[in-house]
Protein backbone atom coordinates (compact mmCIF):
# COMPACT_ATOMS: atom_id res chain seq x y z
CA UNK A 1 0.00 0.00 0.00
CA UNK A 2 1.70 3.06 -1.22
CA UNK A 3 0.56 6.33 -0.19
CA UNK A 4 1.92 10.19 0.23
CA UNK A 5 3.15 9.04 3.40
CA UNK A 6 5.07 5.55 3.11
CA UNK A 7 6.97 7.73 -0.17
CA UNK A 8 8.01 10.65 1.89
CA UNK A 9 9.08 8.61 4.56
CA UNK A 10 10.28 5.54 2.62
CA UNK A 11 8.35 3.07 5.22
CA UNK A 12 6.45 0.16 3.53
CA UNK A 13 2.59 0.29 5.29
CA UNK A 14 1.11 3.36 5.64
CA UNK A 15 1.10 2.50 9.64
CA UNK A 16 2.38 4.65 12.49
CA UNK A 17 2.69 3.09 16.21
CA UNK A 18 1.49 6.28 18.35
CA UNK A 19 3.70 7.29 21.33
CA UNK A 20 2.67 6.23 24.32
CA UNK A 21 4.67 7.62 27.06
CA UNK A 22 6.20 5.28 29.66
CA UNK A 23 6.02 2.21 26.65
CA UNK A 24 6.60 3.42 23.48
CA UNK A 25 10.42 2.17 23.48
CA UNK A 26 13.09 1.38 21.18
CA UNK A 27 12.14 -2.20 21.62
CA UNK A 28 8.71 -1.56 20.04
CA UNK A 29 9.60 1.38 17.57
CA UNK A 30 12.02 -1.14 16.25
CA UNK A 31 9.51 -3.84 15.92
CA UNK A 32 6.90 -1.57 14.34
CA UNK A 33 9.51 0.06 12.05
CA UNK A 34 11.31 -3.72 11.04
CA UNK A 35 7.65 -5.05 10.36
CA UNK A 36 7.35 -1.80 7.52
CA UNK A 37 5.53 0.44 9.23
CA UNK A 38 6.61 3.89 11.20
CA UNK A 39 7.84 3.52 15.47
CA UNK A 40 7.90 6.39 17.02
CA UNK A 41 9.70 6.74 20.79
CA UNK A 42 8.38 8.52 23.29
CA UNK A 43 10.26 11.12 24.34
CA UNK A 44 7.57 11.62 27.26
CA UNK A 45 8.93 13.07 30.42
CA UNK A 46 12.00 10.63 30.52
CA UNK A 47 15.35 12.31 31.08
CA UNK A 48 17.08 13.40 27.99
CA UNK A 49 19.65 10.48 28.63
CA UNK A 50 17.24 7.80 28.66
CA UNK A 51 15.81 9.26 25.56
CA UNK A 52 19.49 9.33 23.88
CA UNK A 53 20.14 5.84 24.78
CA UNK A 54 16.62 4.15 23.34
CA UNK A 55 17.47 6.06 20.51
CA UNK A 56 20.69 4.97 20.51
CA UNK A 57 19.10 1.22 20.43
CA UNK A 58 16.63 1.22 18.15
CA UNK A 59 19.37 2.11 15.47
CA UNK A 60 21.15 -1.19 16.67
CA UNK A 61 17.60 -3.34 16.27
CA UNK A 62 16.42 -1.86 12.95
CA UNK A 63 18.07 0.06 9.98
CA UNK A 64 14.22 1.40 8.79
CA UNK A 65 13.13 4.90 9.52
CA UNK A 66 12.05 5.04 13.02
CA UNK A 67 10.43 9.05 14.81
CA UNK A 68 10.81 10.15 18.30
CA UNK A 69 7.68 12.09 19.65
CA UNK A 70 8.31 15.17 21.89
CA UNK A 71 5.24 16.04 24.08
CA UNK A 72 5.57 19.74 24.63
CA UNK A 73 4.06 19.64 27.55
CA UNK A 74 7.40 18.40 29.11
CA UNK A 75 9.60 20.42 30.58
CA UNK A 76 12.74 18.48 28.58
CA UNK A 77 11.11 19.42 25.45
CA UNK A 78 13.62 21.88 24.73
CA UNK A 79 17.04 19.28 25.05
CA UNK A 80 14.82 16.88 23.06
CA UNK A 81 14.58 19.00 20.15
CA UNK A 82 17.92 19.78 20.02
CA UNK A 83 19.09 15.47 20.76
CA UNK A 84 16.68 14.82 17.52
CA UNK A 85 19.09 16.66 15.66
CA UNK A 86 22.49 15.42 17.52
CA UNK A 87 21.15 12.19 16.98
CA UNK A 88 20.22 11.69 13.05
CA UNK A 89 16.61 10.80 14.08
CA UNK A 90 14.87 11.15 10.43
CA UNK A 91 11.64 11.78 11.87
CA UNK A 92 9.71 14.19 14.50
CA UNK A 93 6.37 13.70 15.59
CA UNK A 94 4.97 16.22 18.65
CA UNK A 95 1.95 16.75 20.85
CA UNK A 96 0.13 18.41 23.61
CA UNK A 97 1.11 21.83 22.58
CA UNK A 98 2.98 23.78 19.34
CA UNK A 99 6.69 22.99 18.40
CA UNK A 100 6.49 26.38 15.93
CA UNK A 101 10.27 27.40 17.89
CA UNK A 102 11.96 24.10 16.47
CA UNK A 103 10.79 23.43 13.24
CA UNK A 104 13.34 26.02 11.53
CA UNK A 105 16.64 24.13 13.34
CA UNK A 106 14.55 20.55 12.42
CA UNK A 107 14.16 21.31 8.76
CA UNK A 108 17.40 22.81 8.48
CA UNK A 109 18.55 19.19 9.71
CA UNK A 110 16.49 17.60 7.35
CA UNK A 111 14.15 15.89 9.84
CA UNK A 112 10.18 15.37 8.63
CA UNK A 113 8.22 17.25 10.99
CA UNK A 114 5.30 15.55 11.36
CA UNK A 115 2.80 17.39 14.74
CA UNK A 116 -0.49 15.75 16.03
CA UNK A 117 -3.36 18.60 15.53
CA UNK A 118 -6.91 18.22 17.28
CA UNK A 119 -8.30 20.87 14.82
CA UNK A 120 -8.34 22.98 11.60
CA UNK A 121 -7.16 26.53 12.55
CA UNK A 122 -3.82 24.12 14.24
CA UNK A 123 -3.40 22.13 11.03
CA UNK A 124 -3.89 25.02 9.05
CA UNK A 125 -0.84 26.94 11.40
CA UNK A 126 1.53 23.87 11.14
CA UNK A 127 0.93 23.74 7.54
CA UNK A 128 2.10 27.82 7.39
CA UNK A 129 5.11 27.04 9.53
CA UNK A 130 6.45 24.61 6.97
CA UNK A 131 5.52 21.04 8.37
CA UNK A 132 5.49 18.25 6.18
CA UNK A 133 2.70 15.99 6.70
CA UNK A 134 0.03 16.02 10.33
CA UNK A 135 -1.31 13.76 12.31
CA UNK A 136 -5.12 14.61 12.89
CA UNK A 137 -6.08 12.84 16.18
CA UNK A 138 -9.39 12.47 17.27
CA UNK A 139 -10.92 12.31 21.11
CA UNK A 140 -11.46 8.80 20.61
CA UNK A 141 -7.87 8.31 21.06
CA UNK A 142 -6.31 7.16 24.73
CA UNK A 143 -4.22 10.10 26.58
CA UNK A 144 -4.06 13.54 26.16
CA UNK A 145 -6.99 14.82 23.46
CA UNK A 146 -9.01 17.47 22.05
CA UNK A 147 -12.58 17.15 21.75
CA UNK A 148 -13.17 16.52 18.28
CA UNK A 149 -14.03 13.19 16.59
CA UNK A 150 -11.70 11.48 14.02
CA UNK A 151 -15.18 11.05 11.66
CA UNK A 152 -15.61 14.89 12.19
CA UNK A 153 -12.28 16.24 12.72
CA UNK A 154 -10.54 14.28 9.60
CA UNK A 155 -12.67 15.41 6.62
CA UNK A 156 -12.30 18.86 7.85
CA UNK A 157 -8.25 18.90 8.62
CA UNK A 158 -7.80 17.04 5.17
CA UNK A 159 -10.22 20.01 3.23
CA UNK A 160 -7.95 22.41 5.48
CA UNK A 161 -4.36 21.59 4.11
CA UNK A 162 -2.61 20.65 1.21
CA UNK A 163 -0.01 18.23 2.71
CA UNK A 164 -0.36 14.84 4.08
CA UNK A 165 -2.78 14.17 6.91
CA UNK A 166 -2.69 10.68 8.88
CA UNK A 167 -5.53 9.78 10.65
CA UNK A 168 -5.53 8.84 14.17
CA UNK A 169 -8.10 8.22 17.16
CA UNK A 170 -10.57 4.77 16.86
CA UNK A 171 -8.32 3.09 14.63
CA UNK A 172 -7.51 -0.84 15.30
CA UNK A 173 -7.86 -2.90 11.95
CA UNK A 174 -8.28 -3.13 8.07
CA UNK A 175 -11.46 -1.57 8.86
CA UNK A 176 -10.23 1.40 10.19
CA UNK A 177 -7.34 2.22 7.69
CA UNK A 178 -9.61 1.58 4.67
CA UNK A 179 -11.63 3.81 5.91
CA UNK A 180 -9.08 6.51 6.81
CA UNK A 181 -7.86 6.14 3.07
CA UNK A 182 -11.62 6.74 1.71
CA UNK A 183 -11.84 9.89 3.88
CA UNK A 184 -8.24 10.62 2.08
CA UNK A 185 -6.11 10.18 4.75
CA UNK A 186 -2.78 9.17 3.61
CA UNK A 187 -1.88 6.66 6.82
CA UNK A 188 -2.67 5.88 10.17
CA UNK A 189 -1.90 6.19 13.37
CA UNK A 190 -2.52 3.66 16.05
CA UNK A 191 -1.71 3.34 19.71
CA UNK A 192 -3.98 1.19 21.44
CA UNK A 193 -3.52 -1.93 19.14
CA UNK A 194 0.40 -2.10 19.74
CA UNK A 195 -0.33 -2.52 24.05
CA UNK A 196 -0.96 -6.27 22.74
CA UNK A 197 1.91 -6.12 21.11
CA UNK A 198 4.53 -9.00 22.04
CA UNK A 199 6.79 -6.32 22.21
CA UNK A 200 4.99 -3.83 23.97
CA UNK A 201 6.91 -3.88 27.22
CA UNK A 202 3.86 -3.31 29.92
CA UNK A 203 2.76 -5.02 32.97
CA UNK A 204 0.36 -7.93 32.71
CA UNK A 205 -2.42 -6.35 34.51
CA UNK A 206 -2.51 -3.51 32.09
CA UNK A 207 -2.59 -5.99 29.15
CA UNK A 208 -5.44 -8.13 30.75
CA UNK A 209 -7.32 -4.86 31.42
CA UNK A 210 -6.72 -4.30 27.59
CA UNK A 211 -8.19 -7.80 26.33
CA UNK A 212 -11.23 -6.96 28.88
CA UNK A 213 -12.52 -3.89 27.46
CA UNK A 214 -15.05 -3.24 25.87
CA UNK A 215 -16.45 -0.77 24.06
CA UNK A 216 -17.73 1.87 26.64
CA UNK A 217 -14.52 1.14 29.19
CA UNK A 218 -12.93 4.09 28.52
CA UNK A 219 -13.75 7.47 30.44
CA UNK A 220 -11.87 11.00 30.18
CA UNK A 221 -10.95 13.03 33.54
CA UNK A 222 -8.84 16.04 33.37
CA UNK A 223 -11.13 18.58 31.49
CA UNK A 224 -10.56 20.84 34.89
CA UNK A 225 -7.20 21.05 34.74
CA UNK A 226 -7.23 21.78 31.09
CA UNK A 227 -5.58 18.19 29.99
CA UNK A 228 -8.56 15.83 29.12
CA UNK A 229 -7.11 12.37 29.18
CA UNK A 230 -8.64 9.25 28.34
CA UNK A 231 -8.02 5.73 30.03
CA UNK A 232 -9.92 2.74 30.99
CA UNK A 233 -12.14 3.08 33.83
CA UNK A 234 -10.31 2.18 36.89
CA UNK A 235 -10.74 2.88 40.54
CA UNK A 236 -8.30 5.80 40.56
CA UNK A 237 -9.83 7.11 37.12
CA UNK A 238 -13.85 6.27 38.49
CA UNK A 239 -12.55 8.42 41.92
CA UNK A 240 -11.26 11.30 39.36
CA UNK A 241 -14.49 11.03 38.17
CA UNK A 242 -16.54 11.82 41.50
CA UNK A 243 -14.05 14.58 42.72
CA UNK A 244 -14.00 16.45 39.19
CA UNK A 245 -18.16 16.52 39.73
CA UNK A 246 -17.52 19.28 42.45
CA UNK A 247 -14.08 21.02 42.38
CA UNK A 248 -12.19 23.18 44.46
CA UNK A 249 -8.80 24.66 44.35
CA UNK A 250 -8.21 22.21 46.92
CA UNK A 251 -9.50 19.34 44.68
CA UNK A 252 -7.68 20.45 41.70
CA UNK A 253 -4.08 20.09 44.27
CA UNK A 254 -5.47 16.78 45.38
CA UNK A 255 -6.46 15.52 42.04
CA UNK A 256 -2.23 16.52 40.81
CA UNK A 257 -1.19 13.99 43.97
CA UNK A 258 -3.38 11.50 42.49
CA UNK A 259 -2.42 11.33 39.06
CA UNK A 260 1.34 12.33 39.23
CA UNK A 261 3.65 9.41 38.28
CA UNK A 262 0.22 7.28 37.98
CA UNK A 263 1.03 5.99 34.09
CA UNK A 264 4.34 4.78 35.36
CA UNK A 265 2.38 2.78 38.32
CA UNK A 266 0.50 1.74 35.63
CA UNK A 267 2.73 0.35 33.22
CA UNK A 268 5.82 -0.64 35.08
CA UNK A 269 3.96 -1.66 38.54
CA UNK A 270 0.83 -2.97 36.99
CA UNK A 271 -0.69 -1.24 40.53
CA UNK A 272 -5.08 -1.34 39.64
CA UNK A 273 -5.35 0.59 42.64
CA UNK A 274 -3.39 3.92 41.79
CA UNK A 275 -2.70 3.57 38.30
CA UNK A 276 -3.89 5.60 34.88
CA UNK A 277 -4.60 3.21 32.20
CA UNK A 278 -4.61 5.17 29.46
CA UNK A 279 -6.40 3.57 26.23
CA UNK A 280 -8.27 4.44 23.31
CA UNK A 281 -11.78 3.82 22.43
CA UNK A 282 -10.81 0.84 20.14
CA UNK A 283 -9.60 -1.00 23.05
CA UNK A 284 -12.89 -3.95 22.82
CA UNK A 285 -11.38 -4.73 19.37
CA UNK A 286 -8.15 -5.62 20.82
CA UNK A 287 -8.11 -9.54 21.79
CA UNK A 288 -4.88 -11.24 21.66
CA UNK A 289 -1.44 -10.98 22.04
CA UNK A 290 0.09 -10.89 18.31
CA UNK A 291 3.31 -9.49 17.54
CA UNK A 292 3.82 -6.32 15.34
CA UNK A 293 4.63 -7.79 11.89
CA UNK A 294 1.37 -9.53 12.09
CA UNK A 295 -0.73 -6.77 13.63
CA UNK A 296 0.48 -4.37 10.39
CA UNK A 297 -0.03 -7.18 8.10
CA UNK A 298 -3.44 -8.35 9.19
CA UNK A 299 -4.68 -4.45 9.20
CA UNK A 300 -2.80 -3.65 5.79
CA UNK A 301 -4.55 -6.71 4.32
CA UNK A 302 -8.10 -6.65 5.24
CA UNK A 303 -7.61 -2.66 4.16
CA UNK A 304 -6.34 -4.04 0.49
CA UNK A 305 -9.44 -6.46 0.74
CA UNK A 306 -11.79 -3.97 1.59
CA UNK A 307 -10.27 -1.08 -0.61
CA UNK A 308 -10.16 -3.38 -3.78
CA UNK A 309 -14.30 -4.78 -3.42
CA UNK A 310 -15.39 -1.36 -2.17
CA UNK A 311 -17.63 -0.70 -5.69
CA UNK A 312 -19.45 -3.77 -4.53
CA UNK A 313 -20.76 -1.62 -1.65
CA UNK A 314 -22.51 0.82 -4.44
CA UNK A 315 -24.92 -1.96 -5.19
O1 LIG B 1 -0.08 14.11 23.28
C1 LIG B 1 -0.92 13.30 23.02
N1 LIG B 1 -1.27 12.31 23.84
C2 LIG B 1 -0.71 12.07 25.06
S1 LIG B 1 0.56 12.92 25.78
C3 LIG B 1 0.46 11.95 27.12
S2 LIG B 1 1.50 12.15 28.49
C4 LIG B 1 0.48 12.93 29.60
N2 LIG B 1 0.54 12.50 30.82
C5 LIG B 1 -0.20 13.05 31.77
C6 LIG B 1 -1.06 14.10 31.49
C7 LIG B 1 -1.14 14.54 30.21
C8 LIG B 1 -0.37 13.94 29.25
C9 LIG B 1 -0.50 11.03 26.98
N3 LIG B 1 -1.14 11.12 25.83
N4 LIG B 1 -1.56 13.32 21.83
C10 LIG B 1 -1.32 14.32 20.88
C11 LIG B 1 -2.26 15.43 21.05
N5 LIG B 1 -1.93 16.67 20.84
N6 LIG B 1 -3.55 15.36 21.39
C12 LIG B 1 -4.03 16.62 21.40
C13 LIG B 1 -2.98 17.43 21.04
C14 LIG B 1 -2.92 18.85 20.87
C15 LIG B 1 -3.72 19.71 21.63
C16 LIG B 1 -3.60 21.07 21.46
C17 LIG B 1 -2.01 19.38 19.97
C18 LIG B 1 -1.89 20.72 19.82
C19 LIG B 1 -2.68 21.54 20.55
O2 LIG B 1 -2.48 22.85 20.33
C20 LIG B 1 -3.02 23.81 21.14
C21 LIG B 1 -2.49 25.13 20.68
O3 LIG B 1 -3.20 25.77 19.89
O4 LIG B 1 -1.34 25.40 21.05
Amino acid sequence: MKTKITQMLGIQYPVFQGAMAWIADAELAAAVSNAGGLGIIAGGAAPVTVVQQEIRRAKELTDQPFAVNIMLLNPTADALAQLVIDEGVPVVTTGAGSPAKYIKQWKQAGIKVIPVVASTAYARRMERMGVDAVIAEGMESGGHIGETTTMALLPQVIDSVDIPVVAAGGIADGRGLAAARLFGAEGVQCGTIFLSAKECNISEQYKQMIYKANDISTVVTGRASGHPVRSLKSPLSRKLVQMEGHIETRTLEEIEAMTAGSLRKAVQDGNYEEGTFMSGQIAGLVKDNSDCKTIIETMVHEAEILLRNAPSRIG
